[in-house]
């Protein structure tokens, strides 16, 4: 079940003077229709994929959402974006339900109902997969395939010794790669042993929605005026150890008056609270479950900690950074390419609570230090992770499939 396509493709405003079209088979040209593929739920791939697509709708592209459920920010009706749900027919017989193929059948069909120029996969497994063998069902050799990597699919699913040789060849398939940092690419280059490019694109958040908009009165009922408030935001699963998050804070409430807010469910969410209880933070440890809008909550805090084990990119670090909120996090992954260490938040070793409390401490207990961190943030999430930095390196990716042809 599929929404419609809003009216007026191609009166979307030029970004850059970027814009990109292509043959429309009568002589004239028309702007580029393109599916996003991406899981719908609170992960940050599905945020990124959501956001880039309104960016690509608002330049008057066509742009084809298909997944499972309508990705959470996608609600609402935006011009020149359609959603195509995918939906796999019950039946006895299947233990496992399967969702690649009729994914791969759908977008296979939308090749030729919609004319698509490309198809953005967000995730190696399943999503390009599907792509390349609905490339290949619809006969439609000319429709160019690009896969951002995001992490979660190459380094915890794909390397796994039963979807290993799949992700690879996904990976060689596609027409273009994209890794959303440095960190990711070296991984990606290494534990597959490939040798093809992979263009570097970093994550992106709009810097009118992320930025510190206090909501009267919110910061009073959350905690007295004294207390600073921390926060954690995470799908809570173990990679994302928020049992740190809570021991950290433990550390720092002996030594200030402060709260923390727990954002997000998962897995761990149980033993993080069963932590909080036993240290006898029951009052001053949050747990706000999954929130759709995460801006007030960040507008309301001083830190946020991001104690993961592994993240390839840490897009929560980024949205707190643009609400200037300072990032302490572990140095992994490609959390150093988005927290300047010392400048707009600190980094430690994976585990070392001790060490993330003391730095925490360090800019909680001065203010002007704080101020600066909070400030240099705020200006490196614009300069540096705005969509006037970032779509122009995905519309080149676009451009350069679509003019040699892949
Ligand atoms: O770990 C998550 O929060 C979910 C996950 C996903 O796949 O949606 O996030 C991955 O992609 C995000 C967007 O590119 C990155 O910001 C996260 O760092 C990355 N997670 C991991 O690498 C564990």
């Amino acid at each position: 079940m599929g929404t419609g396509m809003g009216t007026g493709m191609g009166t979307g405003m030029a970004l850059g003077e970027r814009k990109i079209t292509v043959g429309d088979g009568k002589g004239g040209s028309r702007e580029m229709n393109i599916a996003m593929v991406c899981y719908p739920t609170h992960g940050g791939s599905g945020v990124v994929a959501s956001e880039l697509g309104k960016q690509l709708a608002a330049l008057g592209h066509g742009v084809h959402f298909l997944s499972y459920e309508l990705p959470f920010r996608l609600a609402g009706f935006i011009e020149n974006m359609a959603y195509h749900e995918v939906e796999v027919a019950p039946y006895p017989l299947f233990r496992y339900p399967p969702y690649s193929l009729a994914l791969a059948s759908r977008l296979a069909d939308l090749i030729k109902e919609a004319g698509l120029d490309i198809i953005h996969s967000h995730y190696a497994i399943p999503h390009a997969v599907s792509a390349h063998l609905a490339k290949e069902a619809a006969g439609a050799s000319r429709v160019a395939t690009v896969t951002t990597l995001h992490g979660t699919d190459i380094m915890l699913v794909g390397s796994s010794s039963s979807l290993y040789t799949l992700t690879r060849f996904s990976m060689e398939k596609s027409g273009a790669l994209t890794a959303v940092s440095q960190s990711l690419r070296e991984q990606t280059l290494e534990t597959f042993g490939l040798e093809r490019e992979i263009h570097v694109i970093p994550n992106f958040i709009d810097p009118e929605e992320f930025q510190r908009r206090e909501q009267p009165g919110l910061r009073d009922r959350l905690a007295p005026p004294e207390a600073r408030i921390l926060v954690y935001v995470s799908n809570f699963r173990p990679v994302k150890r928020a049992v740190d998050a809570v021991k950290i804070f433990h550390q720092i409430s002996r030594e200030i008056p402060a709260k923390l807010l727990m954002i997000g469910d998962g897995v761990e969410r149980a033993a993080a609270a069963k932590t909080a209880s036993r240290l006898g933070l029951k009052d001053q440890v949050l747990f706000l479950g999954q929130q759709d809008n995460v801006v007030p909550l960040l507008s309301a805090a001083d830190l946020i900690l991001v104690p993961s084990e592994l993240e390839s990119f840490g897009l929560a670090a980024l949205e707190a950074m643009a609400c200037q909120v300072p990032v302490i996090a572990s140095r992994v992954g490609g959390l150093p390419e988005v927290v300047a260490d010392g400048e707009t938040g600190y980094l430690a070793p994976v585990g070392d609570v001790e060490e993330m409390a003391r730095l925490s401490l360090e800019l909680l207990t001065d203010p002007e230090l704080h101020r600066r961190f909070a400030m240099a943030a705020r200006q490196r999430a614009v300069g540096l992770f705005s969509p006037d930095q970032v779509l122009p390196q995905y519309l080149e990716v676009y451009e350069k499939l679509l003019t040699t042809g892949v």
